[in-house]
């Protein structure tokens, strides 16, 4: 029988009708074989009603504070092993000079204290060393509530926003029209000496995805003056544990270690100090041209957790354990970046690679299994940033 292409579309619609129906009852399964679309499902679900789980409330106590950040405290070219001042390329971004600020810069970034006096910044352990410039880490499990007592200690006004927890306006920490009295969101923008405690809710919508490993992680950063405050410096990672999956302290279970590197141009001359580093930090201040396009390129930091030219610490793991690495982005339009790691692969999103890609505050997963033991590269992988210093390495112990 030969059929018109009327006849086939009006044949069409009630199959593919049916078809759609009896999908919908059967939950998307067919043959039982489709258990990701289950799962798919029942994360949707679970994104619009609240979570059963019953957890913890994390506190975590964060000042913002003004620190002299070096970008490349050894003084040397940890990638060729050349001191600074003689690497012609690296001394464009590091000497210090009559019209050079160098490499040490006044920011304002988050750091962790012991308690709500902030009098005691709790220290960093060795496995933490590499986060450098970025905040405490803040880890929770579905379910939790988390509670950052904030201060800031800064003369710029700033806050903490959060990515990907529930919050309501009092704790959303953004400035913008949004119709809400000032007085019911007053953690949009602490000034210097203020205090403010944050509650974020971790519900499902929050955890990793059905295609997601066991944890993800999100920013958070200040968004009082969004731009400029992260170019001094304020952003740092929340990771987040599915239900069941997490140790006491939040940390996935069956992880071995945990590494958070942020890929981003910290360009200076848009940091709330610039005009402070330029009259603190160079020979003589009057001697410096801001319209120079040179001096603009000396300050635009091609940093990983604010490291440049290999000074990044701390990256050390043991062959053969589960290492889960999170990788973030964060800057402008000049800011993709592709962290490539030398000796090792990885998985990301199921699929092998030793290559991710960012973009600003781009977020990503990707777990390793070091087998080749050894010191490696780790660095963007667009020339320009190569040459500019976006470089580190990490090593494979025994
Ligand atoms: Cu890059």
């Amino acid at each position: 029988m030969k059929l018109t292409r009327t006849e086939i579309i009006a044949i069409g619609i009630p199959i593919a009708a049916v078809i759609s129906i009896f999908w919908a009852f059967s939950g998307g399964i067919i043959g039982g074989q489709d258990h990701n679309h289950d799962d798919y499902n029942a994360n949707l679900y679970n994104f619009v009603t609240p979570t059963d789980y019953k957890g913890q409330t994390r506190t975590y106590y964060i000042a913002a504070d003004e620190v002299k950040w070096n970008f490349a405290p050894t003084g040397i070219n940890e990638i060729t092993g050349k001191p600074l001042a003689d690497d012609d390329t690296a001394k464009v971004y590091t000497e210090n000079e009559k019209d050079r600020i160098g490499s040490v810069y006044l920011k304002c970034i988050y750091q962790e204290y012991t308690d709500d006096t902030f009098s005691t910044q709790k220290p960093r352990t060795d496995k933490w060393q590499h986060l450098g410039i970025l905040g405490p880490v803040i880890h929770a499990e579905v379910g939790d509530t988390i509670k950052v007592l904030f201060k800031n200690n800064c003369r710029i006004p700033a806050s903490m926003h959060a990515h990907g927890v529930l919050y309501d306006k009092a704790s959303e920490g953004a400035v913008y029209n949004d119709g809400v009295l000032n007085s019911d969101k007053l953690g949009e923008s602490i000034s210097k000496g203020g205090n403010y405690t944050y509650f974020w809710q971790v519900p499902e919508r929050a955890d990793p995805g059905p295609h997601d490993p066991s944890s993800i992680v999100w920013m958070y950063h200040s968004h009082v003056d969004e731009v400029s405050d992260s170019y001094a410096g304020l952003v740092g990672p929340i990771i987040i544990t599915r239900h069941g999956e997490a140790n006491p302290d939040g940390t996935p279970n069956g992880v071995d270690q945990e590494f958070v590197t942020m890929f981003s141009i910290f360009d200076e001359s848009r940091s709330p100090y610039f005009d402070y580093n330029i009259q603190t930090f160079t020979q003589d201040p009057s001697s410096v041209n801001k319209d120079d396009p040179d001096f603009g390129e000396s300050n635009l930091k091609h940093s990983i957790n604010g490291y440049i030219f290999g000074n990044l610490p701390g990256l050390v793991m043991k062959a053969n354990t589960h290492v889960r690495w999170y990788v973030v982005g964060m800057g402008t339009e000049t800011d993709l970046h592709t962290p490539h790691w030398h000796g090792e692969t990885l998985l990301m999103d199921g699929m092998r690679t030793d290559m991710a890609e960012l973009l600003p505050m781009s977020m990503k997963v990707l777990d390793m299994y070091p087998d080749n033991v050894g010191t490696w590269l780790y660095h963007c992988h667009v020339n320009d940033h190569i040459l500019a210093g976006m470089q580190s390495m990490f090593t494979v112990t025994p």
